[in-house]
């Protein structure tokens, strides 16, 4: 089908002018006006896109996000732009620094996780700094002296607060934390929260999204919402929320993107002589997560699932969950190409009634499979960058290449949306996305 859209050199202006539209100084507001703050994963798919642009522009990026690092070493999932309201919940309904010991004492923040994608941003900072000069590169290496103990802290944080047992896998207490808040994954854990006497709110969200119909439910927020009142009651306590949650599992796909970053970050630490003590930690903690994560495969299909803590039950969903192998490896060759097989099947990328043949939140025919909705269905341009990303670290180059190229043709309308629908290419949710517009940098650059 033919794309009239805009030319690759066109695409790579206006992205990159989008970008700078969502400047906020020192951070990147995730979108205009739906999230007007500085989100923790897409932060870092954003210091991706800028890399290429500035090196040292991406470098604050990363360092405005670590700067709200709390004492613990989790990352937050928001830091609050000052000053900025219209978004909920915001500060006033966290109370992070009210409430939680291990808050920063910087700018406000919320008290959740999200996944730990920071190492790859770091790389692609690093890579394109030395296609520099000595003070670019200089930029980038003062950077990762500094900062390399702050994300060692970080990934220790995740393999000890959130993997306490040692499965090789990361529990999460949100469903916000694994970046797709509603999807298919969550909701048998999520029948399982009951909200008690919930506090009076008002969704912005809606408001901005007009079409309720391409957001989650308020039957959804009012269990997002009662998540964060168990935690303001634990007081954000890494020890109290492992008992008292409500909502508890472990995520599969967050577990693989763990495994792949501690590998990033360890051939970083070799590469740039950090201490060896850090570096064997990190391929450690690679080991002990891609091996949790392939724990939880069918044999035959290497299909991954999730593990429902408080339930004490696998979830297994056509979702892009699915592949987490994909993306840190650990299978046995056979099973991985039959993995690949099907993401690259009818049942995802290969569905013929797809607009591009770029992998769906969740799979056309599962019986869960929403085209509008959220993370039921649509497809997500920073999830389609990840898998590319990712095939190409495998040296699957031609993989690499055909989600780079339908993820262009899907990105040529120039309206850089949150995410699309898979079988009209409609542009949903929010418009001028940062890391919708990243993604398209990287790939250009
Ligand atoms: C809640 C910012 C974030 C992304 C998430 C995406 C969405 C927030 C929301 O937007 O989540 O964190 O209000 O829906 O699901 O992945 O980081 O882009």
């Amino acid at each position: 089908m033919n794309d009239p859209g805009f030319t690759p050199t066109q695409l790579a202006a206006r992205a990159a002018y989008l970008l700078r539209g969502n400047d906020l100084g020192t951070m990147t507001s995730a979108a205009p006006r739906l999230y007007p703050h500085m989100w923790s994963w897409d932060a870092a798919f954003v210091a991706v896109g800028l890399a290429p642009l500035s090196v040292e522009r991406a470098v604050i990026e990363l360092d405005t996000l670590l700067s709200a690092q709390w004492r613990n070493g989790m990352i937050p999932h928001i830091v609050f732009a000052n000053g900025v309201d219209g978004y909920f919940p915001g500060p006033a309904r966290w109370q992070c620094r009210e409430l939680a010991a291990n808050a920063p004492a910087g700018p406000d923040t919320s008290g959740i996780t999200q996944p730990p994608v920071h190492a790859i941003a770091l790389q692609r900072i690093l890579d394109h700094s030395r296609r520099h000069g000595r003070s670019t590169r200089a930029v980038a290496e003062e950077f990762l002296d500094r900062r390399w103990p702050d994300l060692v802290r970080w990934h220790r944080w995740l393999a000890h607060a959130r993997d306490p047992k040692e499965d090789g896998r990361i529990t999460l207490y949100h469903g916000w934390e694994s970046g797709m808040d509603n999807s298919p994954r969550w909701d048998r854990a999520y029948a399982q929260v009951v909200p008690g006497d919930l506090p009076a709110y008002q969704r912005e969200d809606t408001s901005i999204v007009t079409d309720a119909s391409q957001r989650p439910t308020d039957i959804e927020y009012d269990r997002y919402l009662w998540l964060l009142e168990e935690m303001r009651r634990a007081r954000y306590d890494d020890y109290a929320l492992a008992s008292s949650m409500s909502f508890a599992v472990q995520d599969v796909f967050v577990s693989a993107i763990f495994a792949l970053a501690c590998e990033v970050l360890a051939i970083i630490g070799e590469d740039y002589s950090m201490p060896n003590a850090d570096v064997r930690e990190l391929h450690g903690w690679a080991d002990r997560f891609r091996q949790g994560v392939v724990a939880t495969t069918n044999e035959r299909s290497g299909a991954a699932k999730d593990y429902d803590v408080r339930n004490q039950r696998w979830i297994p969903t056509e979702t892009l969950a699915m592949f987490a192998p994909l993306l840190c490896g650990g299978l046995p060759r056979d099973t991985e190409r039959n993995l690949v097989r099907i993401f690259e099947g009818p049942r995802f990328c290969g569905h013929p009634d797809l607009r591009y043949a770029l992998p769906p939140s969740t799979s056309p025919v599962s019986s869960a499979f929403r085209p509008k909705e959220y993370w039921r269905g649509p497809v997500w341009p920073v999830m389609s960058w990840l898998f590319s990303w990712a095939f190409s670290r495998r040296g699957w180059t031609e993989r690499a290449q055909s989600l780079r190229a339908e993820g262009l043709r899907q990105a040529s309308d120039g309206s850089f949306a949150e995410y699309y629908e898979p079988f009209t290419g409609k542009p949903l949710g929010s418009m001028q996305q940062s890391w919708t517009a990243a993604s398209v940098l990287d790939w250009l650059g």
